[in-house]
């Protein structure tokens, strides 16, 4: 349906318009020249890039959107976003004030630090675009199952710079996107044809539509404003028209940035004296000149408004809406204008053109021409804010407190993982139901192959295996349908983890809440890693299970064996990381993860529980393909909490205890042989299992923070279970990953620690060729265990 805006809502969002240009201008300057508490780090990158943005995010915001809408803002657009929330009533002039201060209004768009209903985190360019891409397919996925009809079906809608197009992660998402049919997806590109650095190459437009187009996306560019498309329909007006279309991008900025008289010699010398275009030319003042000639279709309201407004359909739609960087502010146009700062004395002038008296730069209304009263009454009736909080919750489903898996006498964590998998997959519970896994084309490597047998593939259309269908035999029954639980990917990991992001922020976005488990090779990781960055800070919610890893990988050898990830798990805030050895642990970890992903964070992080966890967060699982033996044991309540807290004793060690074996992982045979190996020549020797090196830490030092903030009670799992050792014991740690993994539990009580680890890039060979070469076997624990500890040469350590 095309509606057409009436002359007296455009004067209105005019005057919108002009109040959030003013609002994210006045916001920058206040940080940088009046609050000035920005310890030199001047603001670069906001005004010339918010004000690029601001007519767009008018239209769209204060006219086109709607309440199930969700948006992702281009990071240096945050000023823009921030004013529109002000103007709305829902931020706060405090804020602004403090705009990129402590606790104030965020550089960058934040979901979890801002307070004005931030949709998705920006910052890392295209990954906001690729976010809204995968969020559109997350909506589909939950009303394909039957979720959440009785709301209406939302637009996902990213506003990007041109430059953010670079990304690599952008292709990879339309493709993915293209193959699962992704619809309601808008993304508006700034066009401003200008980078950080630079302005950008001749034509890319052409470029990025052909390139739309092939995904199946409609493209619409919007060059043009009104007052241009008018000015082409007068006499001389297709010579305009065709000078324009061939003017350079460097030479429009620069003609942009230099004013009235420089386009009117410009003009003039170009086209030369041809009668009725001098007369277009020569009828209009230098200023007016210069408003006709940046009059580009991204600062036109009624352009912007009639072409949203006329999209009828629910295919995704790319526009490309051109723009000056900095419209409106002295610096528009300049190559150099990213970080570009307005002066005070530009910013006087800028506050008398917008009518602002000084003292009242945040009064809402001052300066526009309509009346108060009216600009409220068309405030409280946008229809973007007219919907309640937009932050959605949705009830927490009830997890069993154990998870069924038959140990079989030799097993691995992977093997494990699927067995439980599997096992969960017959079961008709509610949250089983919410399960959904997806793979970045390791699916079968991944040991979920028997998970997607039993709950099929998704796809909002369904279709046959024709494997099947024609009776050819294969383990993998591959059908896809509306209901199946599974989403299967092309290998970009990027992919996989904004996925997770997408499907792990349904609770709050949709209001459905999805129980997301996403598999991928361990080393991948570091792959995708931006996008799980920022997944967990937007405190998306889903089990990673990143399987095989390390040396233990043996013939696959090199890069393929991770060595970093373990420290990733550490590091990496939001998620957290456990390395289990046996399936005993995995079943129990597997059970607390499927609770911990559904818990909420909101309100202040109590240091009650030195683990936080009342907050909840994302699961890392690191598992691994070779089989060990597993221990014959019946699982108790404090063993299982031992487990989800980091460690255990496997044998406690007695109270002249001379050495200790922390392992963490696929290692577990060789710590326990070597303990085994030690027992005759140390004494009371302890083997701690280390289900967990990220959990540990973090407890450890968060007990100590909060000591030292007078909590004198404050005790972390580790000092409990390191509380009765010895001082003079040795530690020896080892994982199948980096030292530094477990190289910290030495500062715990002040032990002296030799960390085993693989610290060099991988090999080909057997596991026994590569834990002998690394030094993570048995004997390398038995000789360091020797080395830092007095006593008789151990017999069983064999010459090195
Ligand atoms: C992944 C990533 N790399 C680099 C940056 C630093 N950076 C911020 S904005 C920007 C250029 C943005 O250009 P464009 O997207 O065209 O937006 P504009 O400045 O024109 O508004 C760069 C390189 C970033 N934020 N994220
Ligand atoms: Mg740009």
């Amino acid at each position: 349906m095309r509606k057409t805006i009436s002359q007296d809502d455009l004067a209105i969002l005019g005057e919108v318009e002009r109040k959030v240009l003013w609002l994210a201008t006045w916001t920058i300057h206040y940080a940088n020249h009046i609050r000035d508490s920005t310890d030199g780090l001047k603001v670069g990158g906001h005004q010339a890039s918010s004000a690029s943005l601001a007519t767009i995010m008018t239209a769209l915001y204060f006219r086109v959107l709607r309440p199930q809408d969700r948006v992702a803002v281009k990071p240096h657009a945050s000023p823009n976003f921030h004013a529109i929330q002000y103007l709305l009533g829902k931020q706060t002039r405090e804020r602004l004030e403090n705009f990129r201060g402590f606790k104030g209004a965020q550089s960058y768009p934040s979901r979890t630090k801002d307070v004005d209903d931030v949709d998705f985190s920006t910052g890392s360019v295209g990954l906001g675009a690729a976010q809204t891409l995968f969020s559109s397919l997350v909506q589909d996925y939950v009303r394909a199952h039957g979720w959440g009809l009785h709301r209406p079906e939302g637009r996902m809608v990213a506003l990007l710079g041109d430059a953010e197009l670079d990304e690599g992660n952008i292709f990879e998402c339309l493709l993915e996107g293209w193959k699962q049919g992704v619809r309601n997806c808008w993304w508006v590109v700034d066009y401003n044809r200008q980078s950080l650095d630079a302005v950008i190459r001749e034509g890319l437009w052409q470029r990025y539509e052909e390139l739309f187009r092939n995904f199946g996306w409609d493209v619409v560019i919007l060059k043009y404003g009104s007052l241009l498309e008018a000015a082409f329909r007068e006499p001389g007006g297709e010579a305009l028209r065709q000078w324009i279309d061939r003017c350079p991008n460097q030479l429009y900025s620069a003609l942009v940035f230099q004013g009235g008289a420089a386009w009117r010699k410009h003009l003039e010398s170009d086209i030369g004296d041809q009668d009725a275009v001098s007369k277009l030319i020569g009828s209009r003042s230098d200023a007016d000149l210069a408003r006709l000639m940046t009059n580009l279709a991204g600062h036109d309201l009624p352009t912007l408004v009639e072409a949203f407004e006329r999209v009828d359909h629910d295919r995704p739609v790319c526009f490309i809406g051109y723009t000056i960087k900095g419209y409106g502010l002295p610096f528009a146009g300049h190559k150099d204008n990213h970080a570009g700062l307005m002066t005070t004395a530009q910013m006087e002038r800028f506050r008398q053109t917008m009518n602002v008296r000084p003292g009242q730069e945040w009064e809402r209304f001052e300066g526009l021409h309509e009346t108060p009263e009216r600009l409220q009454r068309f405030l409280d009736e946008v229809p973007f804010a007219a919907g309640g909080p937009r932050r959605l919750t949705a009830p927490r489903f009830a997890t069993p407190a154990e998870l069924a898996v038959a140990v079989q006498p030799e097993m691995s964590t992977q093997t494990g993982f699927g067995a439980l998998l599997n096992e969960l997959a017959r079961e008709p519970s509610e949250l089983v139901a919410r399960i959904v896994t997806t793979s970045p084309d390791v699916t079968v490597s991944t040991n979920l192959g028997s998970w997607v047998n039993r709950r099929s593939l998704f796809a909002r259309e369904a279709s046959a295996d024709i494997f099947k269908s024609e009776r050819i035999p294969s383990t993998f029954n591959w059908e896809f349908s509306a209901s199946g639980q599974h989403i299967e990917l092309g290998i970009a990991e990027m992919n996989l983890f904004i996925l997770l992001s997408a499907l792990g922020l349904s609770h709050t976005i949709n209001g459905e809440r999805l129980i997301p488990i996403g598999t991928l090779y361990d080393p991948f990781i570091a792959r995708g890693l931006d996008a799980l960055n920022y997944a967990c800070y937007q405190d998306a919610r889903f089990i990673l299970v990143a399987t095989p890893s390390g040396i233990t990988l043996a013939p696959e050898g090199g890069a393929h064996q991770s060595i970093a990830e373990p420290l990733i798990g550490m590091a990496q805030d939001g998620i957290a990381a456990f390395e289990p050895a046996f399936v005993d642990e995995l079943a129990g970890i597997l059970a607390f993860a499927l609770d911990y992903i559904q818990k909420d964070s909101d309100g202040d992080l109590s240091e009650q529980n030195w683990l936080r966890d009342e907050t909840g967060g994302s699961i890392y699982l690191r598992l691994s393909t070779r089989p060990i033996e597993q221990i014959k044991r019946a699982m108790t309540a404090p063993l299982r909490q031992a487990i989800v807290d980091g460690a255990y004793w496997l044998r406690e060690p007695g109270p002249n205890c001379q050495v200790v074996v922390a392992y963490a992982g696929a290692v577990a045979p060789e710590a326990i042989q070597a303990v085994g190996l030690m027992a005759e020549d140390r004494r009371d020797v302890g083997l701690l299992a280390v289900t967990s090196a990220d959990r540990l830490n973090a407890g450890w030092t968060a007990a100590m923070r909060a000591r030292e903030r007078g909590l004198v009670h404050a005790r972390s799992h580790i000092e409990r279970l390191f509380a009765q050792l010895p001082t003079n014991c040795g530690l020896v740690t080892v994982v199948d990953g980096h030292p530094a993994t477990l190289a910290w539990l030495g500062s715990v009580n002040g032990h002296r620690v030799r960390p085993l680890g693989v610290e060099h890039f991988g090999q080909t060979g057997t596991i026994a060729d590569l834990y002998c070469y690394y030094g993570i076997d048995a004997n390398a624990i038995i000789a360091a265990a020797q080395a830092i500890t007095p006593g008789a040469p151990i017999r069983h350590l064999k010459a090195m």
